[in-house]
């Protein structure tokens, strides 16, 4: 399970910065200029929290697994892109395949470093970003509600930010469109506005352990939980939702495991690392224990 993640925001606001800090190399060009990005720039961010590196040394492995997120980078939204305004808005079809948008705010003054608006306002560009999300989902509707009728009514519900019913859900979901995908809003500057999941400066103050808090937000709003596989080969965090039981762990770790699998070990990672030999068996069709280590028994 590879998870991909969209940044979205207007031009200058440090979306390729942010991709950079995330991935930790320089995948994307940073610029002063409004439109350095016509091709998505998509760099790989690895859920490499502390903890499994200590999973890692005391089994002796010899090579850690962490999970992949793919980060996807876009050409800054302007007003009126969904008008042909700026790069226009088809870049956008590259976040089709994403499974939750990152909407970048920025708070930061640089004189040299020109906001499309002539002016900072985190309110007003995020208002326009919803706007040119949401007129690119109705615009996507339009050009296919001919072949598939049901995008007329999802389309009706979208703009009245009414909730769609399952078969829409799905229908919606195959066309990519973005008031169904799940949203985190990040503040590139230091005025802590209320509305945003996250407010820091790109330039002064991330880190390591912010990286982490954002990859679990993510994987949170995602439903998704990790367990661990440990031996003398390999340490691997794996992705699973959080609803799931062990059989489908089983078939994540191996494709095979899950008919050998009969019963599953578990040791919660805070035990485990506290030193605490508190191990359970579990049947294969229980539901699975979240940030565990599993040893599956056939
Ligand atoms: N002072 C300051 N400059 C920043 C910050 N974040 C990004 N920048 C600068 O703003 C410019 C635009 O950043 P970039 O990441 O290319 O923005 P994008 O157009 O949204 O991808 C670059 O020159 C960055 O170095 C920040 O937190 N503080
Ligand atoms: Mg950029």
């Amino acid at each position: 399970m590879k998870i991909k993640v969209g940044i979205v925001g207007m031009p200058n606001v440090g979306k390729s910065t942010f991709l950079n800090l995330m991935t930790q190399k320089y995948v994307a060009q940073e610029g002063e200029w409004p439109f350095t990005t016509i091709n998505p720039n998509r760099g790989i961010v690895l859920y490499d929290k502390e903890e499994f590196l200590t999973v890692f040394k005391k089994f002796g492995s010899k090579s850690i697994k962490y999970p992949e997120l793919e980060f996807i980078d876009v050409a800054g939204l302007v007003k009126d892109a969904y008008k042909g305004k700026g790069l226009g808005n088809e870049f956008l079809s590259h976040l089709k395949e994403a499974d939750i948008l990152i909407e970048i705010v920025r708070t930061f003054e640089k004189e040299n470093v020109p906001h499309q608006e002539g002016s900072i306002d985190p309110e007003r560009d995020h208002k326009i970003i919803q706007e040119e999300l949401l007129m690119s989902d109705i615009k996507i509707c339009e050009r296919n509600q001919k072949k598939d009728k049901i995008l007329e009514k999802i389309k009706e519900k979208i703009l009245k930010k009414e909730k769609l019913d399952d078969d829409q859900i799905q229908v919606a979901k195959s066309y990519g469109l973005f008031a169904l995908k799940e949203k985190i809003i990040i503040e590139n500057g230091k005025r802590n506005l209320d509305w945003v999941d996250f407010s820091f400066s790109f330039k002064e103050d991330f880190n390591h352990e912010l990286k982490i808090k954002i990859i679990e937000k993510i994987l949170d709003k995602l439903n998704l939980t990790f367990f661990i596989t440990a031996n003398e080969n390999e340490t691997r965090i794996n992705l699973i939702e959080k609803n799931s039981n062990f059989k489908e762990a089983a078939k994540i770790v191996h494709s095979d495991f899950e008919k050998k699998t009969i019963k599953v070990q578990v040791i919660e990672l805070k035990d485990f690392l506290r030193g605490e030999e508190k191990t359970k068996i579990f049947n294969k069709n229980d539901k699975i224990i979240p940030e565990s280590i599993y040893k599956f028994i056939f």
